[in-house]
């Protein structure tokens, strides 16, 4: 970690929601260097080669504090043309400036990807932001190939903090998903037979299991008897669902998504791919070794031999325990009555900001015609990336007439914007907005609308009632509002929110390395695109 010397900022205006706050008087810079690499990784036992942040899945994690700008470096030195060369980078639910959006790392939205043997630097100035992130590829279904990470915002002053001992390192759980073969064959195959490629196993901490693998040893979680532990989850998943539970043991909800909650004591909860949980658990039970089911929940088992549910897990492990398995049967979690799981709908802020009262409501209607090529639709229509990025298009002062195929949908700025995802009986679509917050109006799952405290966050699932969302078009500039399960992404179920277009050219003023990203990319050989 290197600190620059604090740099004193004259009382600055920060626009929160449309509140306005003070941003701390002291910042301080975070500087962070990711060189993204081919190489071998065997998380389930399995060797491939994947893509990853220093060779390493996940990738190393990124930690700041609250108030500091997150520089990151990325150095493209990727060498296999069996999977995608080029890169970009999201960091995933962190706030975006308003004079930022072309540090938002969306291909062919806010900025051209960027190919071997190139850098590309992410300024993000964190301002009051703190909680649980990550950061992956966002180009394709690259981070299927392992391009993903931690990124955990530490707040020095967590109003939450009495509730709990240790927030560290070792608290920053992930699940993931992870397949043997690459993602372009997965991609390809999905197009061609509409069947999502099932992963080869599911991830608790990087370790996993599949049907006729070794036993890889699981990812034991150390806790001392007495003490209670800010555990922060996060799905990473590129497709699976998790359903989470610690046998004999309550989780208590206190954050979504970088947004501190009212404490919500469940014993099971399914997180989306995309979504980050934290929660405290109270090691409070008899010294000895417990479950961490981490149980993939979507996905036709039928479609992959080697993926067996049972076997993602993890392993909560006392100290003074014995360093094995626990003797408890690989279960499942509480089920019926003894199920006390979480619902969206119950997840209150602790810091409630109602909801503004829409100046446009539209409504999204998903579907998929069951017909290869799969092509997800957003209104009958699938999004495909525009040859020009559209903030290039927005900056040389093309505002208007996007392809249908582009699925933009323009706003003014400084408004309002309701959008309804019809229910889809299918299956749930973990929608996600980048750069900013939407309040949840209506969760799936209730059909009771809440405006004055709904879950503020940046994924909600769409599910077997309709999905209703509010954000603000208050930072100018193209946003991508997509499903968060990459190969729906990849085939169709994207949109862009044009918000006030028309004020970018003024408020957006991205660095010479940006305005060269584009003519780099367009120069390479498809190889290395
Ligand atoms: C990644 O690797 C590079 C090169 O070894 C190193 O300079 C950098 O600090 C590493 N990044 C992190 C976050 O550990
Ligand atoms: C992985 O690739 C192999 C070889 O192309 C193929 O036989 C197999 O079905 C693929 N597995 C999945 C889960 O798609
Ligand atoms: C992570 O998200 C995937 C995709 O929606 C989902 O199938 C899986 O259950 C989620 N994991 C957890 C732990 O909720
Ligand atoms: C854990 O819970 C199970 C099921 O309720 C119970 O049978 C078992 O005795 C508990 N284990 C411990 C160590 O308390
Ligand atoms: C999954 O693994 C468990 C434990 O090894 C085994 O008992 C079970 O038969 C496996 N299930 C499938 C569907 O292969
Ligand atoms: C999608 O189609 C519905 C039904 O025709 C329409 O009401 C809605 O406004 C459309 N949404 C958008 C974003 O155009
Ligand atoms: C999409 O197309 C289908 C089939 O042509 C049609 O029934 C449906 O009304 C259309 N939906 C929208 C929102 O336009
Ligand atoms: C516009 O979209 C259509 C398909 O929807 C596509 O065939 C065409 O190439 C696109 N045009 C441009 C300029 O991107
Ligand atoms: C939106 O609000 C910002 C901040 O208050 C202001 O600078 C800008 O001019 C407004 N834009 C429009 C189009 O109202
Ligand atoms: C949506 O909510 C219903 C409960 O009304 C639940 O059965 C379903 O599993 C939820 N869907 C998703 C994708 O979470
Ligand atoms: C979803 O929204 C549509 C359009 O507003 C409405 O017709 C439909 O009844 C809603 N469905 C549910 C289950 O709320
Ligand atoms: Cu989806």
């Amino acid at each position: 970690m290197q600190l620059s010397p604090s740099l004193l900022l004259l009382a600055l205006l920060h626009s929160v929601h449309g509140a306005t706050v003070m941003a701390p008087a002291a910042q301080s810079t975070q500087f962070v260097t990711l060189d993204i690499v081919n190489g071998p990784v065997s998380p389930d036992g399995f060797t491939r080669i994947g893509v990853l942040a220093n060779g390493t899945f996940p990738g190393p994690p990124i930690v700041a504090t609250k108030g500091q700008t997150l520089v990151v470096k990325v150095n493209n030195k990727l060498t296999d043309n069996t999977m995608r060369r080029s890169t970009t980078i999201n960091f995933d639910g962190v706030f975006i400036d308003a004079d930022n959006v072309f540090n938002d790392g969306s291909p062919f939205v806010t900025q051209c990807p960027f190919g071997p043997g190139e850098s590309y630097t992410y300024t993000l100035p964190l301002g009051e932001q703190t909680g649980t992130f990550w950061y992956h590829s966002q180009l394709s279904v690259q981070y299927s190939d392992g391009l993903r990470g931690t990124l955990v915002i530490y707040d020095p002053e967590d109003p939450l903090a009495h509730l709990y001992d240790v927030d560290d390192a070792s608290t920053v759980l992930t699940v993931a998903d992870w397949s043997h073969n690459s993602s372009v064959a997965g991609l390809a195959s999905y197009i061609s037979t509409l069947i999502i490629p099932v992963s080869d196993s599911g991830l608790f901490n990087a370790k996993g299991r599949y049907n006729g693998g070794p036993e890889v040893e699981y990812a034991a979680v150390s806790v001392a008897k007495g003490k209670r532990y800010r555990f922060r989850l996060i799905n990473m998943s590129v497709r699976a669902n998790f359903l989470i539970s610690i046998d004999n043991h309550t989780m208590t909800i206190i954050e979504a998504d970088g947004v501190a909650t009212v404490p919500n004591e469940v014993n099971i909860l399914t997180i989306f791919p995309g979504q980050r949980y934290s929660f405290v658990v109270n090691a409070n039970q008899a010294v000895g070794n417990y479950w961490i089911n981490a149980i993939i929940d979507s996905g036709n088992p039928a479609h992959n031999l080697n993926l067996n549910v049972t076997l993602s897990r993890g392993i909560l492990r006392y100290e003074g325990a014995p360093n094995a398995e626990p003797t408890a049967p690989m279960g499942s979690g509480p089920t019926g009555a003894a199920a006390v799981p979480l619902n969206e709908y119950d997840l209150v802020p602790l810091d409630p900001i109602p909801a503004p009262e829409p100046d446009f409501r539209v409504t999204f209607d998903t579907f998929m015609p069951d017909l290869a090529p799969a092509m997800w639709e957003i209104n009958n229509s699938s999004y495909v990336s525009p040859k020009v990025p559209t903030l290039v298009r927005v900056l040389e002062g093309d505002t208007s007439k996007f392809n249908q195929s582009e699925n933009t949908f323009l706003f003014p700025a400084n408004k309002t914007v309701e959008i309804t995802i019809l229910d889809t009986t299918d299956e749930g679509h973990p929608f996600h907005l980048h750069g900013m917050n939407f309040w949840v109006v209506k969760p799936n799952g209730t059909d009771v609308v809440n405006t004055v405290n709904p879950i503020r966050r940046d994924v909600s699932v769409t599910g077997d009632t309709n999905l209703t969302v509010r954000f603000r078009t208050d930072k100018p500039g193209p946003w991508f509002f997509h499903c968060h399960i990459f190969y729906h992404f990849a085939a169709g179920l994207g949109s862009v929110i044009g918000a006030g277009l028309d004020e970018v050219g003024k408020t957006v003023h991205p660095t010479e390395a940006w305005e060269d990203l584009c003519p780099a990319y367009n120069a390479l050989p498809p190889s290395e695109q």
